[in-house]
């Protein structure tokens, strides 16, 4: 079924990404949720002319548009959207992250009304941007992404056309774009046009050659999709470079991963001694609050937060994009 095609907007890409200290919400205000895009902002239609294709190993192609997708039951999620980083870098952290409540239907009754073939493996998403990729100068038909079917059937991977409780805003994937909670938001597909069921995984430069991670697998070198998110956690304060007066200091932060966090650690002297934080659990697909309390001494310190998730993980101290952060700041 042909999908929908637009123009892009000419216009500037951005990477807008907020210090780590506006980020003291549980929920992060829309404005502060960074926006992140590879080719640009397609002029989207006006919304009646939106429409969605779901087809590939499928009983009967569908043509959505977004009331046809209204008529399905809605569905809200709170969840941690966090950006991988650069694909070209992918063991450099940026801890791009937010919490986000966002609304739609379930990708998974949206498959199954179309009726799920047997030989499907993945849900292939293709948004409606095209172009250069301008860090290779890789030209793309379009922004294309994969999920395992196991993933896509769970109940907490939405088609969303809100975000906290207001429409998406264009930046952010308007009308509709893909929610998948646990998985790091570059495949969280935006201005979804085309849901196609596939044996195989996706075509195209985002699924073939970017965002695949090289680890080292029974002694040898395997490539491991950019898919779930690893156990990672950001402290929200105090600020980066701040000055603080001597006494008690009580550090926060969000701590988060695909598997629950079970405990959070937290270093004042670079890591040479931890003490264990104070933990909320987790609520949803969320972040997890977390607090510790500092006698701050006269001089220089690292602050350092480290997470371990419920099976035993924990952020490696260096050489990847969950390293542990270490936050310069000043005492006296
Ligand atoms: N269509 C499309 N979807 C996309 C992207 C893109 O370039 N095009 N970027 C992805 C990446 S890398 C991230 S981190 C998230 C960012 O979502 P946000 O801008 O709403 O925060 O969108 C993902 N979805
Ligand atoms: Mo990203």
């Amino acid at each position: 079924m042909d999908r929908l095609r637009v123009p892009m907007q000419d216009q500037e890409r951005f990477n807008n990404t907020l210090p780590w200290h506006e980020l003291a919400a549980d929920v992060t205000p829309s404005e502060r949720v960074f926006v992140v895009h590879h080719l640009g902002i397609p002029q989207m239609p006006p919304v009646q002319d939106w429409y969605l294709v779901v087809d590939g190993l499928v009983e009967r192609p569908l043509r959505l548009g977004l009331s046809d997708l209204q008529g399905f039951e809605r569905r809200e999620v709170l969840a941690v959207h966090e950006c991988a980083g650069s694909p070209l870098r992918p063991t450099v952290p940026v801890r791009r992250v937010a919490n986000v409540r966002w609304s739609g239907v379930t990708l998974a009754s949206v498959l199954r009304g179309a009726g799920i073939a047997a030989a499907a493996r993945y849900v292939w998403a293709t948004g409606a941007d095209g172009g250069i990729y301008p860090p290779t100068g890789h030209p793309n038909e379009c922004y294309r992404k994969d999920l395992p079917l196991a993933k896509a059937l769970q109940d907490e991977v939405l088609l969303a056309w809100e975000m906290n409780g207001a429409a998406l805003d264009t930046r952010h994937g308007a009308p509709v774009r893909l929610v998948v909670p646990g998985f790091y938001g570059t495949n969280s597909v935006k201005w979804l046009t085309a849901l196609s069921l596939q044996p195989d995984r996706a075509d195209g430069y985002f699924t073939q050659t970017l965002y695949n991670d090289e680890v080292v697998r029974d002694g040898e070198k395997v490539a491991q999709p950019v898919w779930a998110t690893a156990p990672n956690s950001v402290i929200v304060a105090p600020a980066l470079g701040a000055q603080l007066p001597v006494g008690r200091c009580d550090i926060r932060g969000w701590a988060w991963g695909a598997a629950p966090i079970a405990t959070v650690a937290v270093s004042t002297d670079g890591g040479q001694r931890w003490m264990p934080a104070q933990l909320r659990p987790r609520r949803e697909f969320g972040w997890q609050g977390f607090g510790a309390s500092w006698d701050a001494t006269a001089g220089a310190h690292t602050l350092m937060c480290r997470a371990t998730d419920a099976q035993g993980v924990a952020q490696p101290l260096s050489g990847a994009r969950n390293e542990v952060m270490r936050l310069a700041v000043s005492v006296g």
